[in-house]
């Protein structure tokens, strides 16, 4: 197989690499693939050197996969062209996420769906894919009616440019903002641009990603994202109400019994995920689980994952490699 990694240098990109190299997934060649700046300089991969190529190259060598990580522009730009020469694509961009001929896939939920017909499958934002994973084996038992989520999202969400803000003012360096405020030593209850009703983008994601990837358009969500100084993962409070009962020490069975989700919930000794603790880790973590009492039927957890892994890299490599074990490349 012929793969391309469009946006290679980025934090995304970087991980998929090393997930490729981890994971030992046998390429005839690889084709790096970044900005007009990047061209020409190479990368590491399998101890070997390789040239960084422009897309405009790397369209004409016809790949026959490619994984996009370079934003929804450049999706949208070459995504089609792509897909119309044969190359199957793999999209992490929110290019195509909500477009109703594409599928959008975290393979331990809905990897079946997956057919030879799809030509291009796109991957959820970061901030969807560690929720789903918890909430999924949840609602095919006790069906879920209502989610609260509030996030507590990484600098490394906003790519090598938020990481760069952060540590520049940890060092009290001059920086570029890519934020509006300082990010050290602040929380910042805002990810992406806002629409015209007040929420941001980055909450709407989490609304229409999650209902897409469950096949229910009737779960009553609500969400809100914020921005912190921490780098590692991203972090979730959620509050859930089912349709059905749930005897707690039964759910607690059910997630840790669901492969890609490790259960840390110990409070007597203190023991609950954190992204120190999570952080180039491809699991999912959950913990703080207890009954909300307030309402009937209703809990509260905490979830974190390394958004750069199961968040995004990870699963699209889970995604290649679903894609190579049912023989569709
Ligand atoms: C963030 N979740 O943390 C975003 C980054 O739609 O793929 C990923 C944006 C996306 O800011």
């Amino acid at each position: 197989m012929n793969l391309a990694i469009v946006g290679v240098t980025g934090m995304v990109g970087r991980v998929i690499l090393n997930l490729l190299e981890e994971k030992k997934i046998f390429l005839k060649n690889l084709y790096p693939v970044a900005s007009k700046k990047s061209i020409g300089k190479k990368i590491f991969f399998k101890k070997k050197k390789i040239k960084i190529l422009s897309i405009e190259e790397t369209f004409s060598l016809k790949p026959d996969v490619a994984i996009f990580s370079a934003g929804a522009e450049i999706s949208k730009k070459w995504g089609m062209k792509f897909t119309r020469k044969g190359t199957l694509l793999i999209d992490n961009s929110s290019a195509w996420r909500m477009n109703k001929s594409k599928k959008l896939i975290v393979p331990e939920i809905n990897g079946k769906f997956i057919s030879k017909r799809d030509k291009l499958i796109a991957n959820p934002n970061c901030s969807t894919i560690q929720l789903v994973m918890v909430l999924y084996p949840l609602h095919l038992k006790y069906r879920i009616k209502n989610i609260t989520i509030s996030t507590y999202q990484s600098v490394t969400g906003s790519g090598k440019k938020g990481l760069d803000q952060l540590r520049n003012e940890e060092d009290r360096k001059k920086t570029k903002k890519i934020y509006s405020f300082k990010i050290h030593r602040n929380v910042i209850p805002h990810c992406d641009k806002f629409d015209d009703y007040g929420s941001s983008k980055e909450e709407l994601k989490l609304i229409n990603e999650t209902k897409k990837i469950f096949s229910n358009k009737r779960i009553g969500i609500t969400s809100t994202s914020i921005r912190v100084p921490i780098v590692g993962g991203h972090s979730e409070s959620i509050n859930l109400t089912f349709k059905n009962d749930f005897d707690i020490n039964e759910l607690r069975q059910i997630l840790s019994n669901t492969s890609g989700l490790i259960l840390m919930d110990n409070i007597k000794k203190n023991i609950y995920p954190m992204p120190i603790l999570c952080e180039e880790n491809n699991n999912v973590f959950v913990g703080r689980i207890r009954r909300d009492f307030s309402k009937k039927k209703s809990l509260n957890m905490w979830i974190v994952s390394d958004n750069l892994r199961k968040g995004s890299a990870t699963n699209a490599v889970q995604i290649l490699e679903y894609l190579i074990y049912n023989k569709f490349i």
